[in-house]
């Protein structure tokens, strides 16, 4: 036989950082990080691509805050492509091919439209894209809904007095204009009156609410999604990107498996796919990083049972405690100039600290934010407190759920399967205590990283992986280290329990 036994492996709680002198201000640290070769963020959180975590309200959340959002991939490709949609469109410095409505169209039309899409109105064109007038809720305000279904479109526009601008304007002319005009939406047009873009005033104030947005170059919020590899994973892939997706995730539970490494190297061949950047995961060792790199990804993403819905260790057998595979992999990912990203398990702030000194990047969560409202799902009451469903992607669930098809199941190799019976579960379902809105989650797990960083005396992640160092501590270390000998009467917004 062979030699069986690799190093000893490590969980986030088989460690804590060591203190170190330091100059560093909480307040101050800088957190900005690659989240692949190409795309950076100020916040090294991304929301997890799960069904329970993230859809469209949860990845315009995220990266208003600074992260990003993977957008699951257990829905059909025109609804998942729909959510990118509505990501790109939440907000932007100028949208060059703003959703419109054609004057014939009925109230109930457009009440539809602008629900979807999360917006106050729209611009009304003709048939040949000219501009025939604007429709805002203001000029809705005082029709009754029971009249929606006779009336149109042009029967209550503002066709009057229109303002508008030049389609090369700037945006601080822009700005003057919206505000001198007093109007909300400044419909861009062309010498001959057709529409050529928007330009809106909830962009601006959003830009100044959220100044650590992850955003593109042409202003709009970034997301990404997940994809498989079997069956009409190419043509997921193609809508994805027709929509404007900025990362596609090649999402398995065994990276290493051919069919995984085979898709990522023809999108990365691919000219079309030229402009998003392509993620593969997950896997859990040095090789398994070495693999997914000569495959030619952007960034690894590591996790092989860390998972707090995960049951894959116990199925299979199958894992490697997640400090261990973080370290382990961005070793090789460091030496390739390739970001990594530490994938579950992350269950306290302490955790993305110790995730990015062992090497990561940036880290996913999935249990910490399935608590979210901007999480999909509603809330349950249970024994007087509230909570949100969470689950795994390999649960009973999600891999078979009733009268639904199952567009995920591939992701454990299961797509062949025909019977629900015979799938095999690497996941459970649950619920997790309902939390709030995601920026003030957001705001406790990175504020801990900060403290983390001021105790390292690290300045921004770079340092981290300099200056960081783990002391192994035994169980009554860890014990010492959460609250003891103490009944807890408040909560804490960053401390659930051991
Ligand atoms: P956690 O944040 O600990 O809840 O873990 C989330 C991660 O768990 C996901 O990003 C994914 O990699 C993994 N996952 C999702 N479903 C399952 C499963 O059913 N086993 N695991």
């Amino acid at each position: 036989l062979p030699p069986k036994f690799a190093q000893l492996g490590l969980a986030y709680d088989d460690v804590l950082l060591l203190p170190n002198e330091t100059d560093v201000i909480p307040s101050q640290v800088d957190t900005s990080t690659h989240l692949t070769r190409e795309i950076t963020m100020k916040v090294p959180a991304i929301s997890a691509a799960m069904d329970t975590v993230t859809e469209s309200d949860m990845a315009i959340a995220m990266a208003r805050n600074g992260g990003i959002g993977i957008l699951h991939r257990n829905l059909s490709i025109d609804d998942q492509a729909s959510q990118v949609d509505v990501v790109k469109r939440s907000e932007s410095g100028m949208i060059t091919d703003p959703l419109t409505v054609n004057p014939e169209a009925s109230l109930t039309d457009l009440d539809k439209l602008c629900g979807r899409f999360h917006i106050s109105g729209l611009p009304v064109v003709d048939q040949d894209n000219r501009l025939a007038g604007i429709i805002t809720n203001r000029d809705m305000r005082f029709i009754a809904p029971e009249d929606y279904d006779h009336l149109k479109v042009k029967d209550v526009m503002t066709k009057e007095g229109l303002v508008t601008g030049p389609s090369d304007i700037s945006r601080e002319d822009a700005h003057r204009i919206l505000a001198q005009n007093k109007v909300e939406k400044l419909p861009l047009v062309d010498v001959d009156g057709h529409l050529t873009g928007l330009i809106t005033v909830k962009d601006f104030v959003k830009t100044e609410q959220y100044p650590d947005a992850t955003k593109d170059g042409q202003g709009r919020l970034r997301v990404g999604a997940g994809i498989g590899f079997l069956g009409d994973a190419w043509q997921r892939a193609s809508a994805l990107m027709e929509a404007g997706v900025d990362v596609l995730v090649v999402d398995t539970a065994n990276g290493e498996a051919h069919l995984a490494l085979d898709m990522i190297r023809r999108l990365k061949a691919d000219p079309a796919f030229r402009d998003v950047q392509i993620i593969g995961g997950n896997i859990a060792t040095r090789q398994g990083a070495q693999a997914m790199i000569e495959a030619g990804v952007d960034a690894v993403k590591i996790g092989v049972g860390p998972g707090s819905i995960c049951t894959t260790r116990v199925v299979a057998g199958v894992g490697v405690p997640q400090l261990t595979a973080v370290y382990e992999a961005a070793q090789a990912c460091q030496a390739a100039g390739v970001p990594c990203i530490a994938d579950g398990g992350i269950h306290y702030s302490g955790d993305i600290a110790k995730a990015l000194v062992a090497g990561a990047s940036t880290v996913m969560l999935g249990g910490t934010l399935a608590g979210c409202e901007e999480a999909p799902g509603e809330k349950v009451l249970l024994h007087g407190k509230q909570y949100k469903l969470y689950r795994g992607m390999g649960s009973l669930g999600a891999m078979a759920p009733r009268g639904k098809k199952s567009y995920s199941k591939d992701r454990y190799f299961q797509a062949d399967v025909t019977s629900n019976e015979k799938v095999v579960p690497e996941g459970v379902e649950g619920e997790v205590p309902y939390r709030g809105p995601l920026n003030a989650v957001l705001y406790q797990m990175i504020g801990g990283l900060h403290q983390s960083m001021f105790y390292v005396g690290a300045h921004n992640i770079p340092e981290m992986w300099e200056k960081g160092r783990f002391i192994r501590i035994t169980d009554a270390g860890l014990r010492e280290s959460h609250p003891h000998d103490i009944v807890m009467t408040a909560e804490a917004p960053n401390y659930t329990g051991m």
